[in-house]
């Protein structure tokens, strides 16, 4: 062995040994498993209240680690919240990053820094199996060759992704960035903007839609009974079965840690689970009072249960870092007739928050998030810390001994004492976005201005917006109830400015 040599071996070998101590400050290098759910609220789980629903498998994570109450996704929205989990910048700073049609192109610049490629730099096996949202291929997207750029240019290794949503066409799972299981004889014709002749439509053909109808819009391409957002034509043998849809990507992310135990690996688990069209399988189905809604949680904690059994089995525990979050707040009516709403009772996806999905209060941001490391984070913890997904890039970074360049991550603050739990606190200010922008700092929130609707159309989500500033004490008032802004103009304006700051810097970290 060359001198070198030896001294990385006996550099790694000493991070290892020190990751294991109480206090280490050497980087470590454990698996990471990020499970990221779909539309699942602050109040959605067992640990952060839910009755309605039980959800086992996440209260066992959250009881074998620490429990986030101040953590957030960065946008009330899916597309803009994956960007800036994988890219470490605020998606508000980039034009094209609001939730993308299912042919929009790849929003994330091949060769960019990205929790994934920094990963794989470290020498992680890098992967992601789930819903993507973040585009694909360039130009016009041909469903039928090999897409690319896709998930490998920006890091990942392996991929199996669902292109965009649930609820848009290409209804077709893709793997390594292949229309998985695609007839040639049948390819996929997709189009955003006209219908395509002689294909039936959830508008034209509502008698064809035998399993689920829509509340709002959901009125285009009919794919296994249910009509879709886009047109698509083809594709037949490579359609998903929406029932399936937590099997085959729970399968695939559990073959993927098997394949790769003998690695250093880092997963994102993406799930479809809790998004519309909400259709779990009939294993699931009855499973809660709530209807469609609960059965659908109760089907994704099936899904963290089977994860977290696949790494016991391989002896991973130890060696994982498991995490959980959202991408974004609840809704119930997101535009299919499911029954969500009907059978609500009394459970309260967003919990004490205001707000959910589309929104500027905390519930369309403050999201459950779980932090698993047996040995290294303590069990059974609660944190307050203000923290946020952008984090996740610098934090990965810190707890690898990655180096980030300094352009990269422009709003991600390394939070890792935070993550494992040895600092109670993180982050000074934090920006919420959904359309308009809040502030978040110490006790405080503001909230910006804004022409917005005070509803979402259709969802009956309240977006939080307002004409006048408005001003929120979260510590006194998490359910944004009680705006200050005309007792307290002089912090509404120091406040706005600090965001002002934030917004004209171009970074924040
Ligand atoms: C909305 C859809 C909603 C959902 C959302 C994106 C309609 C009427 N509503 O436009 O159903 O798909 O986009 O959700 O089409 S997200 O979680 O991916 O951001
Ligand atoms: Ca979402």
């Amino acid at each position: 062995m060359e001198r070198r040599d030896f001294l990385k071996t006996i550099g790694a070998a000493a991070a290892a040994f020190g990751a294991a101590g109480a206090q280490a400050a050497a980087p470590a290098q454990p698996n990471i498993v990020l499970i990221y759910a779909d539309d699942a609220g602050y109040g959605d789980i067992g640990c952060y209240g839910a009755t309605s629903v039980k959800t086992p498998n996440l209260d066992k994570l959250a009881g074998a680690g620490l429990r986030f109450t101040h953590a957030h996704a960065t946008s009330a929205t899916c597309t803009p919240s994956r960007y800036s989990m994988v890219t470490g910048e605020y998606a508000w700073r980039k034009k094209g990053t609001g939730v993308l049609p299912g042919n929009a192109n790849l929003i994330v610049k091949p060769g960019r820094v990205t929790i994934a490629s920094m990963l794989k730099q470290q020498g992680y096996t890098t992967g992601v199996v789930g819903k993507w949202h973040l585009g694909l291929g360039e130009g016009d997207v041909n469903w039928n060759k090999e897409i690319t750029p896709g998930p490998r240019e920006i890091g990942f290794d392996y991929s199996f992704i669902i292109p965009a949503t649930g609820d848009r066409v290409p209804c077709v799972f893709v793997e390594n960035q292949r229309v998985a299981n695609l007839d040639p004889k049948d390819p996929i014709t997709v189009s955003y903007t006209d219908p395509i002749p002689g294909e039936p439509n959830g508008k034209d053909n509502p008698e064809l839609l035998t399993k689920l109808k829509p509340s709002h819009g959901h009125d285009q391409a009919i794919v296994n009974g249910v009509s879709r957002i886009g047109y698509m034509k083809g594709g037949k043998a490579a359609l998903w079965t929406d029932e399936n849809i937590a099997d085959v990507l729970t399968g695939k992310a559990t073959s993927f840690i098997d394949r790769n135990k003998a690695k250093r690996f880092f997963l994102y688990f993406a799930t479809h689970d809790i998004h519309v069209p909400r259709m779990p399988n009939p294993r699931f189905v009855g499973k809660t009072s709530m209807g469609a809604r609960g059965d659908a949680i109760a089907e994704l904690d099936w899904s963290v249960g089977e994860v977290l059994a696949c790494l016991a089995r391989n002896g991973l525990d130890k060696n994982t870092l498991v995490m959980f979050s959202s991408d974004n707040g609840p809704v119930v009516d997101d535009g299919y007739k499911d029954q969500a709403a009907e059978k609500l009772g009394s459970h309260k996806p967003a919990g004490p928050l205001r707000g959910g999905k589309y929104s500027n209060f905390d519930g369309g941001t403050r999201v459950p998030f779980l932090v698993r490391w047996p040995g290294r984070v303590k069990a059974d913890t609660i944190s307050n810390a203000l923290v946020s997904q952008v984090d996740l890039l610098s934090t990965f970074a810190a707890l690898t001994g990655g180096k980030l360049p300094a352009e990269a991550g422009p709003d991600s603050l390394n939070v890792l004492p935070a993550l494992l739990g040895d600092s109670k606190t993180a982050r000074e200010t934090l920006v919420e976005h959904s359309g308009t922008l809040g502030l978040v700092e110490g006790d405080w929130k503001v909230i910006e201005p804004s022409a917005r609707e005070r509803l979402q159309r259709n969802t009956n989500s309240e977006t939080g917006a307002a004409p006048k500033p408005q001003l929120y004490n979260l510590t006194d008032d998490i359910g944004e109830k009680n705006n200050l802004a005309d007792k307290y103009p002089e912090r509404v304006a120091k406040m706005m400015a600090t965001l002002e700051k934030i917004r004209a810097a171009g970074r924040s970290r």
